[in-house]
């Protein structure tokens, strides 16, 4: 098996400090967020931004700074979010993109998204997709249902998206596929050969999903964007403290753990000069 590539969500659009009070907010706490996550054996931090008030934003200046800090700190991978949050434009979502982060995710069709609908049509993902490739930026595919899995397909034949691929499977969205040992298997068998994959399981489905991909294979993405609790009832301290837990996870299986440079090599990501 490959080194087990840890992905930190530590912010996202969806979830507000009065539910999560650690919630990291301002650059200067997500980028020391992302350090604390780097340090507990995280190689890719998956990065929202927020306003000083807490709003979901995707303005690029706000990505800037926050960039900027998390590299005075530490070498993680960023892996700009462009799904910013439901209703934001294409123009909104892909103003990070410009920066030319490592990474940027790539959602690969429209969902139901608790009561909204998280909208990507054809052609936005081929517009997306064609402005990670023109900004040399990796994507990584968000799969929040099995039929995204051939979109992503679709715009490698269109030569929109380059090898080798690497897919997320986000399972447990109110709407979405539900994040199930089945449901995963299923999603895995149906990956183009070659292709790396991650599973962010939303909520209590988080630790189980996460054990699961390491069993087999797969990396792993927590943090409170997708999860705010350690255990039942019990909010988690910091994003690091369910990052830690992971590594505990996969020391016991014997599953190495990934350095952002042995993540860069795995996902064909040019080293940062
Ligand atoms: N906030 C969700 C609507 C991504 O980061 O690319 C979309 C999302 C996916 O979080
Ligand atoms: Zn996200």
């Amino acid at each position: 098996m490959d080194k087990l590539i840890i992905t930190a969500a530590m912010v996202g659009a969806e979830v507000m400090p009065n539910q999560q009070p650690n919630l990291p907010v301002t650059p200067e706490q997500i980028a020391a967020a992302a350090e604390a996550c780097w340090k507990a054996g995280a190689s890719i931090c998956h990065l929202h931004v927020r306003t000083d008030d807490a709003q979901p934003t995707q303005s690029g200046e706000r990505f800037r700074e926050t960039i900027e800090k998390i590299k005075e700190r530490c070498d993680i991978i960023v892996q700009v979010s462009t799904g910013g949050a439901v209703g934001m434009s294409a123009e909104e979502r892909l103003q990070p993109v410009a920066l030319k982060p490592e990474m940027a995710t790539l959602s690969c069709g429209s969902v139901n998204f608790s009561d909204e609908v998280f909208m990507n049509d054809p052609a936005t993902l081929r517009r997306f997709a064609a402005e990670l490739k023109k900004y040399g930026v990796r994507p990584e595919f968000e799969i929040f249902d099995s039929g995204m899995i051939n979109n992503a397909v679709q715009l490698a034949k269109e030569g929109l998206v380059e090898a080798p691929f690497h897919f997320d499977f986000v399972l447990g969205v109110p709407g979405a596929l539900p994040a199930s040992a089945k449901n995963l298997l299923f999603l895995v068998e149906s990956l183009p050969e070659g292709a790396t994959w991650s599973v962010a399981g939303m909520g209590r489905h988080q630790l189980l999903m996460a054990t699961l991909a390491a069993t087999l294979g797969g990396h792993v993405r927590v943090g409170y964007e997708d999860n705010i609790y350690y255990r039942k009832g019990e909010l988690a301290t910091s994003n690091a403290q369910l990052v830690e837990r992971v590594v505990r996870i996969a020391k016991e299986l014997d599953r190495p753990v990934a350095t952002p440079d042995e993540a860069r090599k795995m996902l064909g990501i040019p080293r940062p000069v």
